[in-house]
C-alpha cells in the first residue's frame, strides 16, 4: 500500500467515527428538542427563526451583509436570505468536509472558522443552526460565492447529498429554507407574522442601518414589512416615545467601545412620570437589567447632580437628586455587544459581566457631561424636571409619614366590595378583578369561595398617565385593589406579600371591556410591575358560543378570527345523537348567570387563562398612551384606524 492509500482509508475511517458523532448529536436533540431551544411550544417554534436569523445578524455586524429578509412560505416553512460573505464551503482538514456540511450537521459548530468580532448568535441557549436542522423535515441551504451556488440538503438533520454546485452567480450570500419537523412542535407549526414582525423591528433597531424585512407568502395573509433604521437606538427611543410629549427633541445618543466591548446609550425625557429604561446585551433583551443597566444609571445620576452642583442650580448644602428623581420621564435604550456575555438571573436575561458596569460609566459619563456643557438649554431642563420630581418625593413622603397610621393600605383594612376567600394558601388563591356590579354579582355566586376572592370594579379606572402619586393612592379602584393584594405601594412594594398567586383580569369581550383591560394592564405595568414579572397576572377568556344538546353544554368557542369555522365544527361533532345541537351565543359576562360564568370562564378545570407577559403589558401601556397621552394626533389617528373605537369615551 502507497502512503496515499493509507492516508485515504485512515481519512474515511475517521470519517465514519465522525459520521456516527454527528448523528449521535442530532439525536440528542430530537430526544430533549427542549433543552436546546427551550420547549417545543409555540415559542420554541419561532426561536427556530431566530437561530437562523441570529447568523446573518452577525454577518452584518461583522460589516459583510446589509440586507436580510425572512420569508414564510405558503405552506409555513421559512426562508431567510442574506448578502454576506455567504457560508464557507472548503474542505476543512479537520473532518474532510465543507465547513458549511459541519455548520448544520454538527452541535455547537458555529463560530468555529473565520473568528475575530462579536458572536451574538445562539440566542437565548447558544446552539444554533444544527438544532435547527434536526428538528426540520427539510432543510436545504444555497450559498452565493465565488461565482457559484453551492447548495446541500439535509432531512430530519440527516445529509441527503453531498454539497454540490448547482448554478452560477453575480450576487454573494447564504439562504436558508426549512421546515419545522410537527413530530416536535406537537402544538402548532403555523408562524405568527406579527410576533415575527416585532422582534425583527427590534433587531434593525439595535443593529444601525441594517435592512430587514418580514414577507408573509401565506394564501390570503400575503403582507410583507421592511425595517430600516439609521438611527439606531435613537430611533426606538423615537418610537417608544411616539406618542409622548417630549423635553427636547432629538434623543441624546453616544457609542463607544473599550476593551472590544461596545456600548451604545440613547435618551429622551418625556414630560410625564413614568420610567421606560430597556437594555439588551447582544441583541438580547435583558428584561433582569444588569451590568450595563448599573453602570448607566450610576452615571446618569452622578453627571446630572455634578451638573447641578457645578452650575449653582442645587446649591452646595443642598441633598443631590436620587436615581429615581433623575429617572422621572425618562425612556432609554442601552445596548452593548460583548465577545462572551454572561446571562444570569431567574430567565437568563440578567447581563453579569462585571467589567461592563465601568465601561458603561465610563463611555456614558464622558458623552453625557459632553453633551451637558455643549447644550445648556437641555441641561437646564434635565436637572430642572429632577429637582421637581426629587420636591414631589419630598412631599409624597411627608404626606405619607402623617397619615401612615391611616393610609388604609394595610391589610386589616380589606376594601368593602372585596369578596374575599376562605383559604390563606396565597399560591392556591385567585383575586378575580370584574368590571361591572352585575358581573361582580354572577362572580360572586358562582365562584368557588375557598380560593377564589372577587373584587367588583365599577367605570374608569383613573388616568394613572396624568394623575400624581398622591392622587393615584386617593383613587378608590385603585387603592381596593392595592390593599385586596396586600403587596403594599411604591417603595414599600413587597410581591411576597401578594394575598394571591393569580391576579385574574374578568372583563366582557367588547370595546368598554377592552379600554378597562387596557387601563389595569397599564396600571399592573407601571406600579404592580414585579407582580407581572412573577407571571401572576391573567386574562379570563369567556367564550362567544355554547354548542349545546339538550339541556347540556357540550362545547366552548373561543372569540377569535376561526370562531365561526369552529363553531361549524363542533356543530358537525355533536350532530350524530338524536337530538340536534343547538347554539348559544354569549354577549357578556352580564348575561351569564352565575352557573355559566363558573363553568365557562372560572372552573380551572374548564376555563381557559391567558397569562399576560411583561411585553403584552408594555404593548397596552403603548396602546394607553396613544388613547390617554397629551399628543391628539396619534389619538385622532388610531380612532380614524379603528372605526369600532370611535364611540369610546376618552
Ligand atoms: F447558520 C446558518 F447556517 F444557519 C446560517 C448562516 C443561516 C443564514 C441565513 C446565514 C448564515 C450566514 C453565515 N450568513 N453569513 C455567514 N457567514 C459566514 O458563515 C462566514 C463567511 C465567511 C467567513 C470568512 O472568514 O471568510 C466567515 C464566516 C463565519
Amino acid at each position: 500500500m502507497t502512503e496515499e492509500i493509507k492516508d485515504l482509508a485512515a481519512l474515511a475511517q475517521e470519517y465514519d467515527a465522525s459520521q456516527i458523532q454527528v448523528l449521535e448529536g442530532l439525536e440528542a436533540v430530537r430526544m430533549r428538542p427542549g433543552m436546546y431551544i427551550g420547549s417545543t411550544s409555540k415559542e420554541g417554534l419561532h426561536h427556530l427563526v431566530w437561530e437562523i436569523v441570529d447568523n446573518s445578524i452577525d454577518e452584518a455586524l461583522a460589516g459583510f451583509a446589509t440586507h436580510i429578509e425572512v420569508f414564510i412560505e405558503p405552506d409555513n416553512s421559512i426562508t431567510v436570505v442574506d448578502d454576506g460573505r455567504g457560508i464557507p464551503v472548503d474542505i476543512q482538514e479537520k473532518t474532510g468536509r465543507p465547513a458549511v456540511e459541519t455548520v448544520f450537521t454538527v452541535l455547537h459548530a458555529g463560530g468555529k472558522f473565520g473568528g475575530g468580532g462579536y458572536k451574538v448568535s445562539g440566542g437565548l441557549h447558544g446552539v444554533g443552526s444544527s438544532v435547527v436542522n434536526a428538528l426540520s423535515t427539510q432543510l436545504d441551504v444555497k450559498v452565493h460565492k465565488n461565482g457559484q451556488i453551492h447548495f446541500q440538503e439535509y432531512k430530519r438533520g440527516v445529509v441527503v447529498a453531498d454539497l454540490a454546485i448547482i448554478g452560477e452567480t453575480d450576487r454573494h450570500g447564504t439562504t436558508v429554507h426549512f421546515t419545522p419537523d410537527p413530530e416536535i412542535f406537537t402544538e402548532t407549526t403555523e408562524f405568527d407574522f406579527e410576533k415575527l414582525a416585532k422582534r425583527i423591528q427590534e433587531l434593525a433597531f439595535l443593529n444601525r442601518g441594517l435592512k430587514i424585512s418580514i414577507t408573509d407568502k401565506r394564501d390570503g395573509f400575503e403582507q410583507s414589512k421592511e425595517f430600516h433604521y439609521e438611527g439606531g437606538i435613537s430611533s426606538y427611543v423615537e418610537f417608544l416615545n411616539g406618542n409622548k410629549e417630549v423635553i427636547f427633541e432629538h434623543p441624546i445618543y453616544t457609542d463607544g467601545e473599550m476593551d472590544g466591548i461596545s456600548v451604545e446609550v440613547a435618551m429622551q425625557y418625556t414630560t410625564g412620570y413614568h420610567e421606560m429604561v430597556m437594555s439588551f446585551a447582544n441583541n438580547i433583551h435583558t428584561h433582569e437589567g444588569g451590568t450595563h443597566e448599573q453602570g448607566f444609571r450610576t452615571a446618569l445620576t452622578r453627571v446630572i447632580n455634578d451638573y447641578a452642583k457645578k452650575n449653582k442650580i442645587l446649591k452646595e448644602n443642598e441633598d443631590n437628586l436620587t436615581g429615581e428623581d433623575v429617572r422621572e420621564g425618562l425612556t432609554a435604550v442601552i445596548s452593548v455587544k460583548h465577545p462572551n456575555p454572561q446571562f444570569e438571573g431567574q430567565t437568563k436575561t440578567k447581563l453579569g459581566n462585571s467589567e461592563v458596569v465601568k465601561i458603561t460609566n465610563r463611555l456614558f459619563s464622558e458623552a453625557f457631561t459632553r453633551f451637558l456643557l455643549e447644550n445648556p438649554q437641555i441641561a437646564k431642563k434635565i436637572v430642572e424636571k429632577g429637582i421637581l420630581a426629587s420636591k414631589a418625593r419630598i412631599a409624597a413622603k411627608r404626606a405619607r409619614e402623617v397619615t401612615r397610621k391611616k393610609s388604609g393600605l394595610e391589610i386589616s383594612n380589606l376594601p368593602g366590595k372585596l369578596a374575599d376567600c376562605s383559604s390563606n394558601n396565597a399560591e392556591m388563591n385567585e383575586l378575580f378583578i370584574v368590571e361591572g356590579d352585575s358581573a361582580g354579582g354572577s362572580a360572586k355566586s358562582g365562584r368557588n369561595r375557598e380560593f377564589q376572592a372577587i373584587l367588583p370594579i365599577r367605570g374608569k379606572i383613573l388616568n394613572v398617565e396624568k394623575a400624581s402619586m398622591d392622587k393615584i393612592l386617593a383613587n378608590e379602584e385603585i387603592r381596593s385593589l392595592f390593599t385586596a393584594m396586600g403587596t403594599g405601594f411604591g417603595a414599600d412594594f413587597d410581591v411576597t406579600k401578594a394575598r394571591y398567586q393569580k391576579l385574574v383580569i374578568m372583563t366582557d369581550a367588547d370595546v368598554d371591556g377592552a379600554h378597562i383591560r387596557t387601563l389595569l394592564l397599564t396600571l399592573i405595568y407601571r406600579f404592580m410591575r414585579p407582580v407581572l414579572e412573577a407571571g401572576y397576572v391573567y386574562i379570563a377568556q369567556p367564550p362567544i358560543y355554547g354548542v349545546k344538546v339538550g339541556s347540556e353544554i357540550k362545547e366552548y368557542i373561543q372569540p377569535g378570527s376561526n370562531q365561526e369555522e369552529e363553531l361549524r365544527l363542533a356543530l358537525e361533532r355533536h350532530s350524530e345523537g338524536r337530538s340536534k345541537p343547538t347554539v348559544q351565543r354569549y354577549k357578556g359576562l352580564g348575561e351569564m348567570d352565575d352557573h355559566q360564568l363558573w363553568e365557562t370562564t372560572m372552573d380551572p378545570e374548564n376555563r381557559l387563562m391567558a397569562r399576560v407577559s411583561v411585553d403584552d403589558a408594555a404593548e397596552a401601556d403603548k396602546i394607553f398612551d396613544m388613547l390617554m397621552g397629551d399628543k391628539v394626533e396619534p389619538r385622532r389617528e388610531f380612532i380614524e384606524e379603528n372605526a369600532v373605537y370611535s364611540t369610546l369615551d376618552i
